[in-house]
């Protein structure tokens, strides 16, 4: 059991797409949790990625790739993610911050929104503030949710929940913040109502949002 999961996380460092796809397909029949296969395979093997990147041994490429890679088992795992739950729970408008185009943690969350019951609307990556604004004044979203994952694209979420204020829309929805830099004390200090740490938290806490 654990090797399988040994073998993904060195395949995911490796970019060896092959290798990610074999080892999930082989993770899942030998029955191991999804949620296990994600976390202690795919995004421990990221975690390693960014500690890398930071000691100088990998590069802008090595990321993108192993990023791809992991994509790659996404696909696979991703049916086995979403749960069965198919009432709807609420509408949420959610996308990566302007400047800002991680969009590993993103997709997560939105994959597990969906399988809570929640309507998606996936503005991608690096989205302007007025698309946040746009699409909220047309969908009328129950909760915003913004990722992002660099420190300098952090003070976004603060100015597009300023936006909402300004086009008289605050009272309206409810925003979500998380990413890896992102804590708690920051998502209360630029007024955000919800805060996550992870993909599986975030349902609980729009959950509750919306109830
Ligand atoms: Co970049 N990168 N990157 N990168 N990258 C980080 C984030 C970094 C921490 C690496 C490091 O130095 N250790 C560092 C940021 C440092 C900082 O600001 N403090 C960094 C840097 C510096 C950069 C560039 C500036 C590098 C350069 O060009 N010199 C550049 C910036 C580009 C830009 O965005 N403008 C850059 C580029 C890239 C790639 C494009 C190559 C690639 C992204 C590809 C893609 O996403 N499609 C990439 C990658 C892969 C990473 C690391 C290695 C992995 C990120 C990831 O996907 N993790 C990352 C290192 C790290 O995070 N340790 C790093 C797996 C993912 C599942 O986790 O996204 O954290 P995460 O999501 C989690 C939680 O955070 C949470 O749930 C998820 C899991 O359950 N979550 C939410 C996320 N969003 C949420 C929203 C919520 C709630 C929870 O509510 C709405």
């Amino acid at each position: 059991m654990e090797e399988v999961l040994n073998k993904l996380f060195e395949a995911v460092l490796e970019g060896d797409f092959e290798g990610v796809k074999s080892n999930v397909q082989t993770a899942l029949d030998a029955n191991l949790d999804p949620t296990n296969i994600l976390n202690d395979g795919m995004i421990a093997a990221m975690r390693e990625v960014g500690n890398r990147f930071e000691a100088g041994d990998y590069y802008v490429p090595e990321m993108l790739i192993a990023a791809r890679a992991m994509q790659s088992g996404m696909a696979i795992l991703k049916p086995h993610l979403l749960q069965a739950d198919r009432k709807s729970s609420g509408k949420v408008l959610i996308g990566t911050v302007k400047g800002d185009l991680h969009d590993i943690g993103k997709n997560l969350v939105a994959l597990m929104l969906e399988g809570a019951g929640f309507e998606i609307t996936d503005l991608g990556v690096d989205v302007p503030i007025e698309d946040f604004v746009r699409v909220a004044q047309e969908q009328k979203p129950d909760i915003v949710a913004m990722s992002a994952l660099l420190t300098t694209t952090m003070p976004m979420m603060k100015q597009t929940i300023n936006a909402f204020e300004t086009a008289g829309l605050r009272d309206k929805v409810k925003f979500i913040v998380g990413g890896a830099p992102v804590t708690e004390t920051y998502a209360k200090q630029i007024g955000a109502d919800g805060f996550s740490s992870d993909a599986s938290r975030a349902v609980n806490v729009a959950k509750s949002l919306v109830s």
